[in-house]
């Protein structure tokens, strides 16, 4: 059908106008017109469009959400790497940063810095063409993310359209995506009320709902976002970073309206102290400040050390702590039987989130801290981790306040405890006996770094457990779809996705699965070392401690742990039900098969493309060593950038030294 001209225009109107309020709504705080007029411009063009469908474009406002959910993210790679940043801690951090600028610089002139709220969110780049956004990728390792276009799109305030005309032909803008406050309560409310599963934390919030596969489902959460930055451009842009930012705007992207130029680093300490005065009355996260040099020159003089920029640092806020009240005291009982007394608390607010809950670790803990049920105590909540308490204040002490004493019998299983003199940990003896263990015990053996088992999470093995569907990690794999299915929010689908996810993770890694058997003092590094030395179950079966305690890093515990843990017959039948399960991998090479057998490695200076830890593990899995000094035994030096006293060391002993380039074309030849 031809669409009548005045139609036509009536359509772009209608996208400019609602465009242009989106613009004063989001970016310059100043609406002109009420959120119902707001509506009905919206209805209206929404309108022409069904009458119309010819009419509708992909960067129409009406056009956010798309309606097919995907399969998977595809990978997208960053043209300009998406940095991390150095953390500060305190204010000689600070200090030390503006002094390692000026000798750099090798100046004494006053430095101007920008300063932004570091939002506590999820790191996004989003590439415009021709002002049209194309793609939008998160940061994942920093060269490679995840194709997240469709869900960028559902959120309101990123313009699909840069505003006005002047913009590169292509720019990479970056920014951090978050959830406010606000509408993290509320979406926790809904789920609660639907018995559903609630968010952790805003940032939790924010990241699950922008890797979500369903854009529908994206398009239902609150999410906000900044922009502070940009990557790949072509074209110029202005010579300090705060004008770029001013930019931003004008092309509709929201940036941080906190965000204040500074001179010297005085003042970027008196910005961290007004900001963090003003958190808890900001609408969301931020866990810091992060300084930038203004000046672009002077930002590429600087240049970057691996993969932090040199001109720029995070000034992270300490920990925040609140007073709240010790109602109750209890036992949980971990993977490994170990007893963590866990306090009760009456729910108080603490970084955007109620926390009833804080740990306290050990009963040495609890002696030390002199923590008593009733007490009034100072708890602390840093990012992720668990709250703990901090201390008791004991001037607050009531008459009927309660010592917190170590049960005598498992809370769970009931089994006698053993608190062994010298040991900070008391357990529970009941082993695979108690619930609890068991069910901490197949949670290891579902996670990610072990068996790697999507969807196995701790809601569902609690109820596996609880319903005696399961008994030990075998059992896993003899779980029919209706015993799934039937369990509380499992459907049909949910069900056989779980099934799937069991029947992938039957072909794991040799160093996995030893991992995910959960031996005590086993963690991956060592299941790394035992299965690389044995390369298969037969050896490690009959192993003795000596001959285990010849592996470097295996001492005389964990190798009396091993045995004790191969020599119960319990755990033999486990290991035989999932080999006939289907479980299997690759037989490892033997490290003196490997290529880089017998040779040490010594990593020095920072290396752009890998972390260390990466170099580590690449050398490792090729046979190699990696030692921490140089001697005459060291076969090579890596050098990265601002290499230290190693290389200087190497060169006095003539051993050889390549530089990164070298070192990855080592690695790729083999
Ligand atoms: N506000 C802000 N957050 N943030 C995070 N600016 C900023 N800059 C970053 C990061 C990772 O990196 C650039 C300095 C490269």
């Amino acid at each position: 059908m031809k669409v009548p001209q005045t139609i036509i225009h009536q359509a772009e109107k209608l996208r400019d106008e609602i465009n242009e309020h989106n613009y004063r709504y989001y970016i310059l705080d100043d609406p002109r017109i009420s959120d119902a007029e707001y509506d009905q411009l919206f209805q209206k063009l929404k309108k022409l469009e069904e009458e119309y469908p010819t009419l509708i474009t992909p960067d129409s406002p009406t056009q956010r959400v798309g309606a097919k959910p995907l399969k998977e993210f595809a990978e997208v790679t960053h043209d300009v790497p998406m940095l991390s940043l150095e953390n500060a801690f305190s204010v000689e951090d600070v200090e030390a940063f503006d002094q390692r600028i000026h000798d750099r610089l090798k100046t004494d002139a006053t430095i101007e810095y920008v300063c932004e709220p570091k939002l506590d969110g999820l790191a996004v780049s989003l590439r415009y063409e021709n002002g049209v956004l194309k793609t939008a990728a998160t940061r994942g390792d920093g060269f490679t993310g995840e194709d997240i276009t469709e869900n960028i799109r559902t959120i309101r305030m990123v313009p699909l359209h840069l505003r006005g005309e002047h913009f590169p032909k292509t720019i990479e803008v970056r920014g951090e995506v978050y959830m406010p406050k606000e509408g993290f309560n509320k979406l926790n409310a809904r789920a609660e009320e639907k018995g559903e599963k609630v968010f952790v934390n805003p940032r939790n919030a924010a990241a699950g709902s922008v890797r979500q596969l369903d854009p529908r489902i994206t398009a239902t959460r609150p999410l906000e976002i900044f922009f502070y930055g940009i990557g790949a451009v072509d074209g110029k842009l202005p010579e300090k970073h705060s004008e770029i930012l001013d930019l931003l705007k004008t092309w509709g992207l929201r940036v941080n309206p906190e965000t204040k130029v500074v001179k010297g680093y005085e003042k970027c300490l008196a910005f961290h102290d007004h900001l963090q005065k003003k958190r808890s009355n900001l609408d969301y996260e931020i866990d810091g400040v992060v300084y930038k040099v203004n000046d672009i020159a002077l930002q590429k003089e600087l240049g970057f050390v691996s993969r932090a920029p040199r001109w720029a640092i995070a000034h992270k806020f300490p920990a925040e702590e609140v007073m709240t009240t010790v109602e109750e005291v209890e036992f949980q009982v971990g993977r490994t039987g170990a007893l963590t007394p866990v306090a009760r608390l009456k729910p108080v607010f603490v970084s955007g989130v109620t926390i009833s809950n804080a740990t306290l670790h050990n009963m040495d803990e609890v002696h030390r801290k002199d923590i008593h049920i009733g007490d009034t105590v100072v708890v602390r909540r840093a990012g992720d981790v668990i709250p703990e308490v901090v201390a008791a204040l004991k001037q607050y002490r009531p008459k009927d306040a309660k010592k917190i004493r170590l049960p005598s019998k498992c809370p769970v299983c009931h089994s006698a405890i053993e608190h062994i003199e010298g040991e900070a940990v008391a357990r529970c003896t009941g082993e695979l006996f108690c619930s609890a263990q068991r069910k901490e015990a197949i949670k290891h053996f579902a996670s990610r770094r072990a068996m790697d088992i999507e969807g196995l999470g701790d809601k569902l093995v609690d109820q596996l457990v609880n319903q005696d569907l399961i008994k030990s990690v075998a059992d896993l794999y003899s779980l029919k779809l209706d015993e799934l299915a039937n369990l509380e929010r499992m459907a049909e689908k949910s069900a056989q996705n779980i099934l799937d996810a069991l029947e992938k993770s039957k072909h794991t890694t040799f160093a996995r699965f030893l991992y995910s058997l959960g031996i005590r003092e086993v963690g991956e590094a060592t299941a790394k070392q035992l299965a690389q030395h044995f390369g298969d179950l037969p050896g490690l079966f009959s192993a003795t401690e000596e001959e285990l305690q010849s592996i470097s890093d295996i001492g005389p515990v964990v190798s009396k742990h091993i045995v004790a843990f191969f020599a119960e017959k319990h755990n033999r039948d486990v290991i035989q039900k999932l080999q006939q399960a289907g479980i299997r991998w690759e037989k490892v090479k033997k490290a003196a098969n490997l290529p880089l057998a017998g040779k040490t490695f010594v990593l020095t200076g920072t290396l752009e493309k890998l972390t260390r830890d990466e170099a580590k593990e690449k050398l490792e899995t090729l046979g190699a060593k990696v030692a921490g000094s140089v001697s005459a035994k060291t076969s090579y030096v890596v050098a990265g950038a601002d290499p230290g006293s190693k290389l200087a060391k190497a060169k006095s002993l003539g051993v050889s030294v390549i530089d990164e380039r070298e070192f990855l074309d080592m690695l790729a030849s083999f």
